[in-house]
């Protein structure tokens, strides 16, 4: 059965995030720094708005750099905020999970996902044009944040798609729109290819991924390995068979937090973990989620880090199951040390999607 994949991209996303926070800086050139420490000035800049791009600041360069490129362009430079940008990545991820199956779905970077949208699409690739265009409303709505989509008959394709058109593009290619669509692009379009693959290609005269589809197998092998060759091969060609689906250690929901003062009281320790573990049920339940294993870690007043977990006769979504399991990991862990604990946090591990109750999806 054919696929089809939808590839999700943020644009320009820790400065557009920024700019939501900076609305009247919006329109200038706003730089995401992460700073070294070193001197005032010394780092690397994370990302930049789209008008700072426009005078070639980009991810990567020195923040001493890009400070002269902008220099009296009324520029803002601000500190990276990883916590906070984590944070508007997992309400997204959340809103990407109520169109797939938990088992559909993968996230593959801070602000990147994959969504195997096959089911109830039927090949139908207007369907999945339209889904598409219903998920970047959405976000757009609750997070006003625009993304890039692109739909592809596999994750390679989808991932070169949806660089297409940046930022707040869509692209869809057809299975038979393919090679047309490769045929005119450089071979560090391919994801994974980069510098020194792309020079060494160069080498043979393989500028186009035209080329390296024209190239001899026995040759990509010869120069590249086995692995590395394959891929060349076989990407070129547009084909991908790997599925759409998280890792195993991706399969977790987790919260951590500091404890009011270093502690091994576990009336005090529960009464923050209780809070956290509603929060766990409440995006278990809005995903219509279970979990099996329940995990605690706690880090005690020498930074040291503490970890137990216990796993269920059968899944549950039930918060008095999860307070319960911490209640008796951390009773457990009291006894096992002497320790004072300064951060408490417990996970939840094994999640499935609830039988019969595959998240809507409103195909
Ligand atoms: N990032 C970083 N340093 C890099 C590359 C990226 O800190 N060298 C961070 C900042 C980005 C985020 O990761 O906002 C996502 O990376 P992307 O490569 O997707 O870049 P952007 O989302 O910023 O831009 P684009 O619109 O091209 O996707
Ligand atoms: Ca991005």
């Amino acid at each position: 059965m054919s696929r089809i994949i939808l590839h999700l991209d943020l644009d320009y996303f820790f400065a557009q995030v920024e700019e939501l926070r900076h609305p009247d800086s919006k329109d200038k050139p706003i730089v995401v720094c992460i700073y070294s420490g070193r001197t005032s000035d010394s780092g690397a800049v994370s990302t930049c708005n789209y008008v700072a791009r426009k005078f070639g600041v980009k991810a990567g360069i020195p923040i001493i750099r890009a400070k002269k490129i902008l220099e009296g362009k009324d520029a803002t430079f601000l500190r990276a905020d990883h916590a906070h940008y984590a944070n508007v990545s997992q309400q997204i991820m959340q809103i990407l999970l109520r169109y797939v199956d938990i088992s559909k779905f993968e996230q593959t970077s801070i602000d990147e996902a994959y969504l195997d949208i096959s089911e109830k699409i039927n090949g139908d690739y207007s369907k999945a044009k339209d889904t598409a265009e219903r998920i970047k409303k959405q976000i757009l709505k609750e997070q006003k944040l625009t993304c890039s989509i692109g739909i592809g008959p596999n994750k390679l394709i989808a991932k070169i798609a949806s660089a297409q058109n940046k930022p707040n593009g869509l692209t869809v290619v057809k299975p038979d729109e393919v090679e047309n669509f490769l045929s005119y692009m450089e071979v560090d379009s391919i994801p994974g290819v980069g510098g020194k693959t792309k020079e060494a290609l160069l080498s043979m005269s393989i500028r186009m991924i035209a080329d390296l589809r024209s190239a001899d197998p026995a040759v990509l092998i010869e120069k590249f390995g086995k692995n590395t060759g394959v891929f060349l091969y076989q990407a070129s060609r547009g084909i991908d068979e790997s599925i759409v689906q998280m890792h195993e250690e991706q399969k977790q929901i987790s919260r951590i937090a500091t404890l009011k003062e270093d502690t091994r009281d576990l009336g005090e320790i529960l009464e923050l973990v209780d809070a956290l573990a509603q929060d766990i049920t409440d995006e278990i339940n809005a995903n219509n989620l279970s979990f099996e294993t329940i995990g605690i870690n706690a880090i005690d007043s020498t930074i040291q880090m503490h970890t137990k977990s216990k796993t269920l006769m059968r899944p549950s979504s039930e918060l008095e199951d999860l307070k319960k399991t911490a209640k008796e990991l951390y009773t457990e862990l009291l006894n096992s040390t002497t320790a004072s604990f300064r951060r408490a946090g417990i996970r939840v591990e094994k999640l499935e999607s609830k039988k019969g109750q595959k998240t809507l999806g409103e195909f």
